[in-house]
Protein backbone atom coordinates (compact mmCIF):
# COMPACT_ATOMS: atom_id res chain seq x y z
CA UNK A 1 0.00 0.00 0.00
CA UNK A 2 1.64 3.37 -1.27
CA UNK A 3 0.85 6.51 0.79
CA UNK A 4 1.10 9.83 -1.45
CA UNK A 5 -0.89 12.79 -2.09
CA UNK A 6 -3.78 12.22 -4.83
CA UNK A 7 -2.19 15.20 -7.17
CA UNK A 8 -4.53 14.17 -9.81
CA UNK A 9 -7.85 15.48 -8.18
CA UNK A 10 -5.55 18.22 -5.96
CA UNK A 11 -4.48 19.84 -9.26
CA UNK A 12 -8.79 19.92 -10.37
CA UNK A 13 -9.48 20.91 -7.88
CA UNK A 14 -6.83 24.49 -7.73
CA UNK A 15 -7.86 25.12 -10.65
CA UNK A 16 -11.27 25.53 -9.35
CA UNK A 17 -9.97 28.52 -6.86
CA UNK A 18 -7.81 30.44 -9.29
CA UNK A 19 -11.02 31.98 -11.46
CA UNK A 20 -12.70 34.11 -9.16
CA UNK A 21 -15.47 32.62 -7.37
CA UNK A 22 -19.10 32.83 -9.35
CA UNK A 23 -21.46 33.88 -6.90
CA UNK A 24 -24.05 31.69 -5.17
CA UNK A 25 -26.80 31.99 -7.52
CA UNK A 26 -30.34 31.59 -6.51
CA UNK A 27 -31.90 28.59 -5.93
CA UNK A 28 -35.23 28.25 -6.81
CA UNK A 29 -35.64 24.58 -5.75
CA UNK A 30 -38.33 24.08 -2.91
CA UNK A 31 -36.40 23.09 0.36
CA UNK A 32 -38.68 22.21 2.50
CA UNK A 33 -38.26 22.92 6.32
CA UNK A 34 -35.42 20.70 8.01
CA UNK A 35 -38.02 20.84 11.13
CA UNK A 36 -40.83 19.42 9.72
CA UNK A 37 -39.03 16.03 9.15
CA UNK A 38 -40.94 13.12 7.65
CA UNK A 39 -42.19 12.71 4.10
CA UNK A 40 -42.04 15.82 1.71
CA UNK A 41 -43.83 13.78 -0.85
CA UNK A 42 -44.39 17.02 -2.89
CA UNK A 43 -40.83 17.44 -3.61
CA UNK A 44 -40.12 17.74 -7.31
CA UNK A 45 -37.58 18.58 -9.61
CA UNK A 46 -35.95 18.58 -13.08
CA UNK A 47 -33.88 15.46 -12.19
CA UNK A 48 -36.59 13.59 -10.54
CA UNK A 49 -38.65 14.06 -13.48
CA UNK A 50 -35.26 12.06 -16.26
CA UNK A 51 -35.22 9.46 -13.23
CA UNK A 52 -39.31 9.20 -14.05
CA UNK A 53 -38.98 9.09 -17.27
CA UNK A 54 -36.50 6.66 -17.16
CA UNK A 55 -39.04 4.11 -15.40
CA UNK A 56 -40.45 2.78 -18.45
CA UNK A 57 -36.76 1.46 -19.34
CA UNK A 58 -35.95 0.24 -16.51
CA UNK A 59 -39.62 -1.77 -16.14
CA UNK A 60 -38.61 -3.47 -19.47
CA UNK A 61 -35.39 -4.18 -18.04
CA UNK A 62 -36.69 -5.72 -14.96
CA UNK A 63 -39.07 -8.31 -16.84
CA UNK A 64 -35.78 -9.59 -19.15
CA UNK A 65 -33.62 -9.22 -15.75
CA UNK A 66 -32.56 -13.07 -15.05
CA UNK A 67 -32.78 -12.43 -11.23
CA UNK A 68 -34.82 -9.44 -10.44
CA UNK A 69 -38.44 -9.10 -10.30
CA UNK A 70 -41.12 -5.96 -9.64
CA UNK A 71 -41.82 -7.81 -6.41
CA UNK A 72 -38.58 -8.15 -5.17
CA UNK A 73 -37.43 -4.46 -6.30
CA UNK A 74 -36.43 -2.47 -3.16
CA UNK A 75 -36.66 1.36 -3.02
CA UNK A 76 -33.57 3.60 -2.46
CA UNK A 77 -35.29 7.13 -1.22
CA UNK A 78 -33.58 10.38 -0.45
CA UNK A 79 -32.95 11.12 3.01
CA UNK A 80 -35.35 13.92 3.36
CA UNK A 81 -37.83 11.36 2.49
CA UNK A 82 -37.41 9.12 5.41
CA UNK A 83 -39.82 9.19 8.53
CA UNK A 84 -37.97 10.31 11.62
CA UNK A 85 -38.49 6.59 12.42
CA UNK A 86 -36.40 5.23 9.38
CA UNK A 87 -33.70 7.53 9.84
CA UNK A 88 -33.63 6.45 13.24
CA UNK A 89 -32.79 2.72 11.92
CA UNK A 90 -30.42 3.60 9.45
CA UNK A 91 -28.49 5.45 11.84
CA UNK A 92 -28.84 2.52 14.68
CA UNK A 93 -27.86 0.02 12.05
CA UNK A 94 -24.81 2.60 11.32
CA UNK A 95 -23.80 2.76 14.91
CA UNK A 96 -24.16 -1.19 15.21
CA UNK A 97 -21.81 -1.72 12.36
CA UNK A 98 -19.09 0.69 14.44
CA UNK A 99 -19.67 -1.65 17.73
CA UNK A 100 -18.88 -5.19 15.87
CA UNK A 101 -15.74 -6.49 15.91
CA UNK A 102 -14.00 -6.12 12.42
CA UNK A 103 -12.66 -9.26 10.39
CA UNK A 104 -9.30 -7.70 9.59
CA UNK A 105 -7.03 -8.05 12.40
CA UNK A 106 -3.68 -7.22 10.96
CA UNK A 107 -4.21 -3.44 10.99
CA UNK A 108 -4.25 -1.71 14.73
CA UNK A 109 -6.30 0.92 13.33
CA UNK A 110 -9.26 -0.88 11.97
CA UNK A 111 -11.01 -1.72 15.42
CA UNK A 112 -14.18 -2.19 14.89
CA UNK A 113 -16.36 -3.57 11.36
CA UNK A 114 -16.88 -0.35 10.00
CA UNK A 115 -13.76 0.02 9.15
CA UNK A 116 -13.47 -3.13 7.57
CA UNK A 117 -15.02 -1.17 4.96
CA UNK A 118 -13.07 2.02 5.24
CA UNK A 119 -9.53 -0.75 4.87
CA UNK A 120 -10.87 -2.42 1.73
CA UNK A 121 -11.45 1.39 0.06
CA UNK A 122 -8.48 2.75 0.84
CA UNK A 123 -6.72 -0.60 0.15
CA UNK A 124 -7.76 0.25 -3.74
CA UNK A 125 -8.36 3.55 -3.84
CA UNK A 126 -5.62 4.50 -6.73
CA UNK A 127 -7.41 1.23 -8.72
CA UNK A 128 -11.13 2.41 -8.25
CA UNK A 129 -11.24 6.29 -8.80
CA UNK A 130 -10.67 7.94 -12.49
CA UNK A 131 -10.71 4.40 -13.59
CA UNK A 132 -12.99 2.01 -15.58
CA UNK A 133 -14.13 0.83 -13.11
CA UNK A 134 -15.30 3.50 -10.77
CA UNK A 135 -19.17 3.67 -11.10
CA UNK A 136 -19.29 -0.55 -11.11
CA UNK A 137 -17.03 -0.67 -7.81
CA UNK A 138 -18.30 2.17 -5.83
CA UNK A 139 -22.00 0.61 -6.55
CA UNK A 140 -20.73 -2.74 -5.27
CA UNK A 141 -19.61 -1.47 -2.52
CA UNK A 142 -22.26 0.74 -1.47
CA UNK A 143 -24.63 -2.26 -2.04
CA UNK A 144 -22.27 -4.40 0.37
CA UNK A 145 -22.48 -1.44 2.85
CA UNK A 146 -26.47 -1.64 2.68
CA UNK A 147 -26.53 -5.43 2.79
CA UNK A 148 -23.96 -5.52 5.84
CA UNK A 149 -26.41 -3.42 7.56
CA UNK A 150 -29.22 -5.37 7.03
CA UNK A 151 -28.04 -9.14 7.77
CA UNK A 152 -25.45 -7.75 10.28
CA UNK A 153 -27.29 -5.13 11.81
CA UNK A 154 -30.79 -5.93 11.43
CA UNK A 155 -31.80 -2.97 9.54
CA UNK A 156 -35.36 -3.25 7.98
CA UNK A 157 -34.80 -0.39 4.94
CA UNK A 158 -32.76 0.49 2.13
CA UNK A 159 -30.13 2.83 1.81
CA UNK A 160 -30.54 6.30 1.79
CA UNK A 161 -29.38 8.92 -0.79
CA UNK A 162 -28.18 12.55 -0.29
CA UNK A 163 -30.00 14.94 -2.99
CA UNK A 164 -26.94 17.54 -3.70
CA UNK A 165 -29.85 19.49 -5.75
CA UNK A 166 -32.06 19.29 -2.78
CA UNK A 167 -30.10 20.44 -0.19
CA UNK A 168 -28.04 22.79 -2.63
CA UNK A 169 -28.52 26.16 -1.31
CA UNK A 170 -28.04 25.08 2.70
CA UNK A 171 -27.09 21.16 3.35
CA UNK A 172 -26.20 22.03 6.60
CA UNK A 173 -29.93 23.02 7.61
CA UNK A 174 -30.63 19.75 5.11
CA UNK A 175 -32.19 16.62 7.47
CA UNK A 176 -28.82 14.96 6.36
CA UNK A 177 -26.64 17.31 8.23
CA UNK A 178 -29.01 19.59 10.16
CA UNK A 179 -27.43 18.00 14.03
CA UNK A 180 -30.43 16.85 15.13
CA UNK A 181 -30.84 13.13 16.73
CA UNK A 182 -32.16 11.82 13.25
CA UNK A 183 -29.32 13.52 11.15
CA UNK A 184 -25.95 12.26 10.30
CA UNK A 185 -24.43 14.30 12.57
CA UNK A 186 -23.52 18.13 12.00
CA UNK A 187 -21.07 20.31 11.28
CA UNK A 188 -17.58 20.27 12.80
CA UNK A 189 -17.18 23.21 15.57
CA UNK A 190 -15.80 26.22 13.95
CA UNK A 191 -11.90 26.79 14.08
CA UNK A 192 -9.75 29.14 12.58
CA UNK A 193 -8.16 27.32 9.74
CA UNK A 194 -6.80 28.03 6.70
CA UNK A 195 -8.86 26.77 3.93
CA UNK A 196 -8.76 24.11 1.47
CA UNK A 197 -7.58 23.88 -1.83
CA UNK A 198 -10.59 24.33 -3.83
CA UNK A 199 -12.00 27.35 -1.56
CA UNK A 200 -12.39 29.21 1.37
CA UNK A 201 -12.24 27.74 4.75
CA UNK A 202 -15.66 26.08 5.91
CA UNK A 203 -17.91 26.87 8.56
CA UNK A 204 -16.53 24.12 11.07
CA UNK A 205 -12.64 22.51 10.76
CA UNK A 206 -13.46 21.19 14.53
CA UNK A 207 -14.98 18.06 16.13
CA UNK A 208 -18.68 16.84 15.27
CA UNK A 209 -20.36 17.57 18.65
CA UNK A 210 -23.93 17.22 17.67
CA UNK A 211 -26.67 14.52 16.53
CA UNK A 212 -25.81 10.41 16.54
CA UNK A 213 -22.20 10.39 15.11
CA UNK A 214 -20.93 13.40 17.76
CA UNK A 215 -18.63 10.66 19.93
CA UNK A 216 -17.55 8.91 17.10
CA UNK A 217 -13.59 8.16 16.82
CA UNK A 218 -11.68 7.42 13.69
CA UNK A 219 -8.44 5.43 13.40
CA UNK A 220 -7.06 5.10 10.39
CA UNK A 221 -4.71 7.48 8.44
CA UNK A 222 -4.56 10.55 7.89
CA UNK A 223 -3.61 9.27 4.18
CA UNK A 224 -4.03 12.48 1.66
CA UNK A 225 -3.39 16.16 2.02
CA UNK A 226 -6.04 17.75 1.74
CA UNK A 227 -7.40 17.59 5.56
CA UNK A 228 -7.51 20.95 7.58
CA UNK A 229 -6.25 20.87 9.80
CA UNK A 230 -3.73 18.17 9.46
CA UNK A 231 -4.19 15.95 11.78
CA UNK A 232 -1.59 14.23 13.66
CA UNK A 233 0.94 11.71 11.85
CA UNK A 234 0.01 7.64 11.96
CA UNK A 235 2.12 5.92 13.90
CA UNK A 236 2.40 3.38 11.42
CA UNK A 237 4.19 4.66 8.14
CA UNK A 238 1.34 2.71 5.85
CA UNK A 239 -1.14 5.17 7.95
CA UNK A 240 -2.74 1.82 8.75
CA UNK A 241 -1.77 2.01 12.69
CA UNK A 242 -4.32 3.36 15.30
CA UNK A 243 -4.35 7.27 15.29
CA UNK A 244 -7.15 7.76 17.67
CA UNK A 245 -9.13 11.21 16.74
CA UNK A 246 -12.65 12.91 16.83
CA UNK A 247 -14.89 13.00 13.64
CA UNK A 248 -14.41 16.38 12.34
CA UNK A 249 -16.02 18.58 9.73
CA UNK A 250 -15.60 21.30 7.50
CA UNK A 251 -19.34 22.25 6.04
CA UNK A 252 -20.95 25.05 3.96
CA UNK A 253 -23.02 25.24 0.72
CA UNK A 254 -19.87 26.65 -1.03
CA UNK A 255 -19.77 24.10 -3.53
CA UNK A 256 -23.01 22.55 -3.59
CA UNK A 257 -24.84 26.07 -4.12
CA UNK A 258 -22.18 26.79 -7.33
CA UNK A 259 -21.86 23.23 -8.74
CA UNK A 260 -24.37 20.90 -7.09
CA UNK A 261 -27.46 22.38 -7.52
CA UNK A 262 -30.40 20.30 -9.73
CA UNK A 263 -29.50 22.33 -12.93
CA UNK A 264 -25.51 20.94 -12.35
CA UNK A 265 -27.06 17.32 -12.29
CA UNK A 266 -29.30 17.79 -15.18
CA UNK A 267 -26.77 18.87 -17.19
CA UNK A 268 -24.16 16.16 -16.51
CA UNK A 269 -27.56 13.55 -17.30
CA UNK A 270 -28.65 15.37 -20.46
CA UNK A 271 -24.90 16.25 -21.84
CA UNK A 272 -23.00 13.53 -21.44
CA UNK A 273 -23.18 11.07 -24.42
CA UNK A 274 -20.87 8.06 -23.65
CA UNK A 275 -19.81 6.34 -20.29
CA UNK A 276 -16.78 8.09 -20.29
CA UNK A 277 -17.77 11.42 -21.25
CA UNK A 278 -19.99 10.95 -18.11
CA UNK A 279 -17.84 9.31 -15.39
CA UNK A 280 -15.13 12.21 -16.29
CA UNK A 281 -17.39 15.22 -15.74
CA UNK A 282 -18.85 13.71 -12.85
CA UNK A 283 -15.37 13.04 -11.17
CA UNK A 284 -13.60 16.25 -12.44
CA UNK A 285 -15.06 19.18 -14.52
CA UNK A 286 -19.38 20.34 -14.21
CA UNK A 287 -20.63 20.75 -17.65
CA UNK A 288 -21.84 23.90 -16.01
CA UNK A 289 -18.04 25.39 -15.02
CA UNK A 290 -16.47 24.39 -11.72
CA UNK A 291 -16.33 21.45 -9.44
CA UNK A 292 -17.86 17.83 -10.83
CA UNK A 293 -20.41 16.53 -8.02
CA UNK A 294 -17.97 13.84 -7.03
CA UNK A 295 -16.28 16.28 -5.45
CA UNK A 296 -18.33 18.39 -4.61
CA UNK A 297 -20.00 15.94 -2.26
CA UNK A 298 -16.85 15.00 -0.87
CA UNK A 299 -15.58 18.71 -0.18
CA UNK A 300 -18.73 19.44 1.12
CA UNK A 301 -18.65 17.55 4.16
CA UNK A 302 -14.51 18.00 3.82
CA UNK A 303 -12.71 17.75 7.61
CA UNK A 304 -11.24 14.46 9.10
CA UNK A 305 -11.50 11.81 7.34
CA UNK A 306 -14.17 13.37 4.68
CA UNK A 307 -11.78 15.20 2.36
CA UNK A 308 -8.86 12.01 2.38
CA UNK A 309 -9.33 10.42 -0.82
CA UNK A 310 -8.29 7.72 0.71
CA UNK A 311 -10.44 7.02 3.83
CA UNK A 312 -13.44 9.07 3.09
CA UNK A 313 -15.61 6.50 3.84
CA UNK A 314 -15.00 6.89 7.50
CA UNK A 315 -17.09 9.39 6.98
CA UNK A 316 -21.03 8.61 7.80
CA UNK A 317 -21.86 10.44 5.24
CA UNK A 318 -20.12 8.79 2.47
CA UNK A 319 -22.98 6.74 2.02
CA UNK A 320 -25.70 8.81 1.13
CA UNK A 321 -23.52 10.65 -1.18
CA UNK A 322 -22.38 7.55 -2.73
CA UNK A 323 -26.04 6.83 -3.16
CA UNK A 324 -26.76 9.99 -4.68
CA UNK A 325 -23.87 8.87 -7.24
CA UNK A 326 -25.10 5.76 -8.08
CA UNK A 327 -28.57 7.07 -8.64
CA UNK A 328 -26.72 9.61 -10.91
CA UNK A 329 -25.62 6.72 -12.83
CA UNK A 330 -28.83 4.78 -13.18
CA UNK A 331 -30.89 8.03 -14.21
CA UNK A 332 -27.85 8.71 -17.41
CA UNK A 333 -28.33 4.56 -17.68
CA UNK A 334 -32.22 4.52 -17.66
CA UNK A 335 -32.32 7.46 -20.33
CA UNK A 336 -30.76 4.80 -22.87
CA UNK A 337 -30.60 1.82 -21.43
CA UNK A 338 -29.99 -0.53 -24.12
CA UNK A 339 -26.95 1.32 -25.12
CA UNK A 340 -25.73 2.69 -21.78
CA UNK A 341 -25.34 -0.52 -19.57
CA UNK A 342 -22.72 -2.93 -21.25
CA UNK A 343 -20.25 0.13 -21.95
CA UNK A 344 -16.65 0.67 -20.58
CA UNK A 345 -14.55 3.17 -20.73
CA UNK A 346 -11.34 4.16 -19.01
CA UNK A 347 -8.00 2.46 -17.50
CA UNK A 348 -7.27 0.43 -14.40
CA UNK A 349 -4.85 2.65 -12.81
CA UNK A 350 -5.73 6.67 -11.81
CA UNK A 351 -2.21 7.48 -12.19
CA UNK A 352 -2.22 6.36 -15.82
CA UNK A 353 -0.60 3.05 -15.60
CA UNK A 354 -2.24 0.00 -16.41
CA UNK A 355 -4.10 -1.26 -19.59
CA UNK A 356 -7.90 -0.59 -20.46
CA UNK A 357 -10.55 -1.46 -18.02
CA UNK A 358 -12.97 -4.03 -19.71
CA UNK A 359 -16.20 -5.76 -18.48
CA UNK A 360 -14.85 -9.38 -17.32
CA UNK A 361 -12.70 -7.37 -14.97
CA UNK A 362 -13.29 -8.19 -11.62
CA UNK A 363 -14.39 -6.06 -8.41
CA UNK A 364 -13.50 -7.76 -5.30
CA UNK A 365 -14.60 -6.54 -1.65
CA UNK A 366 -12.35 -8.42 0.21
CA UNK A 367 -14.09 -8.96 3.82
CA UNK A 368 -16.68 -6.83 2.59
CA UNK A 369 -17.98 -8.36 -0.30
CA UNK A 370 -21.68 -9.74 0.47
CA UNK A 371 -20.94 -13.36 1.03
CA UNK A 372 -17.60 -12.47 0.11
CA UNK A 373 -18.41 -12.88 -3.51
CA UNK A 374 -16.36 -11.39 -5.98
CA UNK A 375 -18.25 -9.92 -9.46
CA UNK A 376 -17.27 -9.10 -12.97
CA UNK A 377 -18.00 -5.17 -14.13
CA UNK A 378 -20.68 -6.63 -16.09
CA UNK A 379 -22.33 -8.11 -13.48
CA UNK A 380 -22.03 -4.96 -11.76
CA UNK A 381 -24.02 -2.71 -14.36
CA UNK A 382 -27.60 -2.87 -14.05
CA UNK A 383 -29.55 -1.89 -10.79
CA UNK A 384 -31.99 -4.31 -11.38
CA UNK A 385 -29.38 -7.91 -12.68
CA UNK A 386 -26.29 -9.60 -11.52
CA UNK A 387 -26.63 -9.24 -7.54
CA UNK A 388 -28.95 -5.86 -7.75
CA UNK A 389 -32.66 -5.84 -7.51
CA UNK A 390 -33.42 -2.22 -6.52
CA UNK A 391 -34.13 1.01 -8.17
CA UNK A 392 -34.24 5.16 -6.62
CA UNK A 393 -37.56 6.94 -6.06
C1 LIG B 1 -5.58 -5.19 -0.73
O1 LIG B 1 -5.55 -5.42 -2.12
C2 LIG B 1 -4.79 -6.55 -2.48
C3 LIG B 1 -4.70 -6.58 -3.99
O2 LIG B 1 -5.90 -6.24 -4.60
C4 LIG B 1 -5.45 -7.79 -1.90
O3 LIG B 1 -4.72 -8.93 -2.24
C5 LIG B 1 -5.52 -7.64 -0.40
O4 LIG B 1 -6.23 -8.72 0.16
C6 LIG B 1 -6.24 -6.36 -0.04
N1 LIG B 1 -6.23 -6.12 1.40
C7 LIG B 1 -7.33 -5.79 2.08
C8 LIG B 1 -7.12 -5.50 3.51
O5 LIG B 1 -8.43 -5.70 1.57
C1 LIG C 1 -38.29 -4.61 10.89
O1 LIG C 1 -39.59 -4.85 10.38
C2 LIG C 1 -40.44 -5.52 11.28
C3 LIG C 1 -41.74 -5.84 10.57
O2 LIG C 1 -42.10 -4.83 9.66
C4 LIG C 1 -40.64 -4.65 12.51
O3 LIG C 1 -41.50 -5.29 13.41
C5 LIG C 1 -39.29 -4.42 13.16
O4 LIG C 1 -39.44 -3.57 14.26
C6 LIG C 1 -38.32 -3.83 12.17
N1 LIG C 1 -37.02 -3.76 12.75
C7 LIG C 1 -36.31 -2.66 12.79
C8 LIG C 1 -34.94 -2.76 13.41
O5 LIG C 1 -36.70 -1.62 12.35
C1 LIG D 1 -20.20 11.85 24.33
O1 LIG D 1 -19.07 12.22 25.08
C2 LIG D 1 -19.34 13.13 26.10
C3 LIG D 1 -18.01 13.56 26.70
O2 LIG D 1 -17.15 12.49 26.85
C4 LIG D 1 -20.27 12.47 27.12
O3 LIG D 1 -20.58 13.37 28.15
C5 LIG D 1 -21.54 12.04 26.39
O4 LIG D 1 -22.39 11.34 27.25
C6 LIG D 1 -21.25 11.17 25.20
N1 LIG D 1 -22.47 10.97 24.43
C7 LIG D 1 -22.80 9.80 23.92
C8 LIG D 1 -24.07 9.78 23.14
O5 LIG D 1 -22.13 8.80 24.06
C1 LIG E 1 -28.79 3.47 -29.16
O1 LIG E 1 -27.98 4.25 -29.99
C2 LIG E 1 -28.35 4.20 -31.35
C3 LIG E 1 -27.29 4.90 -32.16
O2 LIG E 1 -26.99 6.16 -31.61
C4 LIG E 1 -29.74 4.80 -31.51
O3 LIG E 1 -30.14 4.72 -32.84
C5 LIG E 1 -30.72 4.01 -30.65
O4 LIG E 1 -31.97 4.63 -30.68
C6 LIG E 1 -30.23 3.94 -29.22
N1 LIG E 1 -31.04 3.03 -28.46
C7 LIG E 1 -31.83 3.41 -27.45
C8 LIG E 1 -32.58 2.33 -26.76
O5 LIG E 1 -31.93 4.55 -27.10
CU1 LIG F 1 -14.26 6.05 -3.43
Amino acid sequence: MVHFTPLVLLATAATLVTAAPAPAPDIDATVPPASTGGPAATYTDAVLDLQRKGRTQLDEAITKSKTCTKEKLSIRREYGDLTKDERKDYIAAMLCLMAKPPKLTQFPGVTNRYEDFVAVHVNQTLSIHGTGNFLSWHRYYTWAFEQALRTECGYNGTQPYWDWGRWAKDPLSSPIFDGSDTSLSGNGQKITHRGQSFGPAGDGGGCVTSGPFKNMSIHLGPFAAETDPSPAANPQSNGMGKNTRCLRRDMSNYLTSRYGRTEDIVALITSSKTIGTFQDTMQNTSPTGGMGVHGVGHFTIAGDPGADFYQSPNDPGFWVHHGMIDRTWSIWQTQQLANRTNVIAGGTSMMGFGRQQTLDDVVDLGVVGVDGKTYKIRELVSTVDGPFCYTYE
